[in-house]
């Protein structure tokens, strides 16, 4: 069937906590290993991570978690349909 990445979910979450660009790399790298996730943007001067997510796989409080988990916090977070780029 191929994959339809029509589906896809766009989440812009708000991190606190960063403080370098190695942050961004773990934030980065975290959400990447969540299954379901596509692809990753995050931006330490905005605060922000963009997640392209298929929600079939992945759920929000998944990705949320993993950025939890890595020791940032989650200062919130915005769902938008995919619509070719992230907004910045
Ligand atoms: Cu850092």
């Amino acid at each position: 069937m191929g994959q339809d990445v029509g589906n896809d979910q766009l989440l812009l979450i708000k991190v606190e906590g960063m403080h370098c660009h190695k942050c961004e790399l773990a934030i980065q790298k975290a959400l990447t290993a969540v299954p379901g996730v596509h692809e990753v943007e995050v931006d330490f001067p905005s605060k922000q991570a963009s997640v392209l997510f298929d929600p079939a796989k992945a759920t929000i409080k998944q990705l949320t978690q993993a950025v939890a988990k890595t020791g940032y916090k989650v200062g919130g977070f915005t769902q938008q349909k995919h619509a070719g780029t992230p907004q910045s």
